[in-house]
This record gives C-alpha cells, structure tokens and sequence, in this order.
C-alpha cells in the first residue's frame, strides 16, 4: 500500500476523531422553546456556531429538562453544564448584589430596564459575577410579570389578600408578595403547572411570554396586568469555560449572546403585543387594573427596600432615561 495514501487516511480519520471528541457545549432554559426564550438561546448556538465557523457547538436544551433555573445556575457553577439562559429569579442566591433588579415598580418600562441594563450600571453588575465562578456574558429579558389565579378577579390590592400563590426562589419577590398579603409559596418554574393544575397554589405570576409558552391558561381563570415588576434574564457561562477560550472566540461568545438578547427582546416585544388578545381567545379574563393602587399597596414594603438597597442606589436607577 501506498505510504503517503496510508498517512493521508490515518491523518483523516484523525481528524475525524478530533472532531467527534469535541462535544458540544450545553445551554438550558426552564421554558419551552417556543418562546422568548427559546429563541434566546437558539440564536445564541446558531451564532457562536457561525462566528466560530462550526469549531465550537452548542447545544440546547428546553422545558427545565437539565433542571429548574437554581439548579442549572449551581450546574454552570460547578462547570458540569456550560451555559444557561436564566431569569434573575434564583440569582440572588449566587450573587446577592443582583437583588436590586427585583425590586418591584422599580423601572418604568422595559425600554427604561434595557437602558439601566446595558448601561454602565448593569455592566457593573455583569462583573460581580466573576468572583462566583461565572462569566456573565450579557443581560436578556424575561419581561413584565403579571398575576394569574383560579380563585378570583384581581382588580385591586386588596383582592390579592390570602391568595396562596407560587413565586420564584427570591427573596425581593417573596417580601414583596408578602406586602400584598399574598401567600407565597416558592418553588422552581418545572414545577409549576401542575401546581396549579392540582390546585396546591392558586395563582403564579409571570411575563406574557411566559404564561403563553407555558399554556398557564389551561389552569388560570384570571389575568390581572399588574406589571407589577420587572424580570431580567441573564446568559452565564462557566468561568473557567469562557476563560479557556481564545481571546478570538472570547469575542465571539459576547457578541453571540447580545445578538440573541437582541432577538429574545424583541420576541417579548412581540408577545407582550398580542399576548392579552392571545390568552382572552383561550378563555382567560384579562383585567386591566389601576397600578398606582398595587404601588401604594407596596409603599411599606418599599421603605423597607430603601433601607435595605440604599436609596442613593435604587435612585441611581430610576434617575436613567
Ligand atoms: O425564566 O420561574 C419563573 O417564574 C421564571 O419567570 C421562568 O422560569 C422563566
């Protein structure tokens, strides 16, 4: 046999070899992936995989089917999963400086949180997360939370009284809920719709995008659009992960992620716009409700917060425009 045609094939076959051993890296979601989302990190993987010309694959995974949002943030923590898309919901748990991006009626709309975001002030916080072991690559967007139950119409604070609902694994929202004179029950988003389904809670709240890709109204009467707080997500990374890349593909990961920001931003905008008509036409009742009344509701529990968070800091964000 041919020398030459022998090193050409073994050469081959070694780089074929290269090739299937480089697994590709995982990135998960607690929603379905149709959604916000879903469309987040979708666009994440076709980017990196473009910008890296197919050298580095990531892999998507939807529905909580790797683990709710705390367990796959301890997972890229830990360096067992590469990447997750998450809410902000369980982050204080892992970065406590995150907790002032819960605070309810703390932005005025999404276009003000993007600004707040993108701004010096969300790049600052971007940063604390290194020293907990993770490279947060850009801010995303879970969206405006809005209240569901099966119980009653809520058009009022004080309709919220006594209504057991599920909230997210944080501590802003639980004190805040709790202002309400909700019943919080926290427990991880998998869990979720067949905890209203059984009727262990009566109520959950979450963006449109959320509620819709999740089909909460298969198990909620009423919609209450209280936009009662603002929802950040967050693309992580594994730190060691990322700091193994070049300083090329290190690029190509960040620009990546604000593309797919990009793209999940505008799908929330998308979902917010029909997301009213769209859950009514499948039989829930959407209220519209006075907000100013939920934002006095919550003035105790806000003195609180200044307190806790520094007024200075939490009017360093309301002051961007
Ligand atoms: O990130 O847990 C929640 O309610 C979140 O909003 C949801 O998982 C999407």
């Amino acid at each position: 046999m041919n020398f030459k045609i022998v090193v050409a094939a073994l050469a081959t076959l070694g780089l074929i070899a290269a090739a299937h051993s480089q697994s590709a890296m995982r990135i998960s979601i607690s929603v379905a992936q149709n959604s916000h989302q879903g469309v987040g990190i979708d666009t994440f993987a076709k980017e990196v995989e473009t910008r890296t010309k197919g050298r580095i694959k990531v892999q998507s995974f939807y529905s909580g089917s790797l683990g709710g949002e705390r367990e796959s943030i301890e997972a890229v923590q830990l360096g067992t999963q590469e990447l997750t898309l998450t809410s902000t919901g369980p982050v204080p748990n892992f970065v406590p400086e995150a907790r002032i991006l819960d605070v309810p009626f703390l932005f005025r709309d999404k276009a003000h949180a993007r600004m707040v975001l993108d701004g010096p002030i969300g790049q600052e916080m971007l940063a604390k997360f290194e020293p907990k072991g993770f490279k947060a690559l850009a801010w995303a967007e879970n969206g405006i939370r809005h209240m569901t139950n099966s119980k009653r119409a809520v058009n009022a604070p004080e309709d919220l009284k006594g209504l057991k609902m599920r909230t997210m694994e944080n501590p802003v929202h639980i004190a805040a809920y709790k202002g309400f004179g909700i019943v919080t029950t926290p427990m991880a988003f998998p869990e979720v719709f067949t905890a209203l389904q059984q009727g262990t809670v009566d109520g959950q709240e979450n963006p449109l995008s959320v509620i819709m890709a999740a089909k909460f109204d298969q198990v909620q009467k009423h919609l209450s659009l209280t936009g009662h707080v603002y929802s950040p997500a967050i693309f992580l990374m594994n730190k060691a992960a990322f700091d193994k890349l070049s300083a090329e593909d290190k690029t190509h990961f960040l620009e990546a992620a604000r593309v797919a920001a990009k793209a999940n931003r505008a799908r929330v905008d998308e979902d917010d716009a029909k997301g009213a008509a769209e859950l009514k036409a499948k039989g829930m009742q959407v209220i519209e409700v006075d907000k100013s009344k939920f934002v006095a509701a919550l003035a105790p529990v806000n003195a609180e917060f200044e307190k806790q968070f520094g007024k200075a800091n939490l009017d360093r964000i309301r002051a961007v425009k």
